[in-house]
């Protein structure tokens, strides 16, 4: 998957691109990152990529020249890819978009930077606006860095185990359960005694159990949409009828 990532601020991109994961991914080919600086498409003596906003009022905003520029000498006119802006007014990410996103084999990604963008970037440039959520941020970059990292590990062959997607607590519609690992005790804190039972049918029931405690418990609005078999609506039921206190979460 190829993402064009469109910045200010290319000099925070690296870092996080060349660690573990997604570097091992870029190496094997799976991934391609091409990070470009907005200013280098700027014709004027002092790269001036913002400016006052007709009208007046507070803040700058971003120049629509530079942009265009930018986006159509790596992309062509029209762009060849999906244009996304990274924007608090775009839609909210979830894992739902990031299956949808995954499927494109290449994105462009606009960050914006200043208080606005020159809205005809918005009409007329861009395809699609994406909101990582609900709090207020400096610029799209770290936005723009979540998008690729949820949307590569989507992409066959970036994590290890074939499965692995599949079995995070999103795409299943549920929380995870609790992990232990060794030792079987620390400060007397114990491991719950049926992960060492060896009893794989039983810590299975547990595992799905804990679950569904968890999800309820934090984030009930998942338990809603989840996929939830006889079983698990009969364990519900049965837990909603006794004390909270006689529940581990
Ligand atoms: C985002 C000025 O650029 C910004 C500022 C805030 C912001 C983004 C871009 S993208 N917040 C979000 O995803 O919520």
């Amino acid at each position: 998957m190829r993402f064009d990532v469109f910045t200010l601020l290319p000099e925070v991109f690296p870092s996080y691109l060349d660690s573990s994961i997604l570097n091992r991914a870029r190496q094997r080919g799976l991934l391609d990152v091409r990070v470009h600086n907005i200013r280098d498409w700027t014709l004027d003596r002092h790269h001036v990529t913002d400016d006052l906003p007709y009208g007046g009022g507070g803040g700058m905003v971003m120049k629509v020249e530079p942009m265009f520029a930018a986006v159509e000498s790596i992309l062509g006119t029209p762009p060849a890819c999906p244009v996304i802006m990274l924007t608090p007014q775009g839609r909210v990410f979830n894992q739902k978009v990031a299956d949808e996103l995954s499927t494109q084999p290449h994105l462009a990604l606009i960050c914006g930077r200043y208080e606005g963008i020159d809205e005809r970037i918005r009409t007329h440039l861009i395809s699609d606006e994406i909101s990582i959520g609900d709090f207020v941020l400096t610029g799209g970059e770290l936005p723009a860095l979540i998008l690729i990292d949820a949307l590569a590990r989507l992409v066959p062959g970036v994590l290890g185990d074939p499965d692995g997607a599949a079995d995070d607590s999103h795409a299943s519609g549920l929380l995870e359960y609790p992990h232990y690992t060794r030792p079987p005790e620390f400060r007397g804190w114990q491991v719950p005694e049926i992960l060492l039972s060896g009893d794989h049918a039983k810590i299975a029931r547990w595992r799905r159990e804990q679950s569904l405690l968890r999800t309820r418990l934090r984030r009930p609005d998942m338990l809603e949409k989840a996929d939830l078999s006889e079983t698990d609506h009969k364990f519900l039921e049965k837990i909603s009828k006794e004390k909270p206190s006689d529940q581990i979460i």
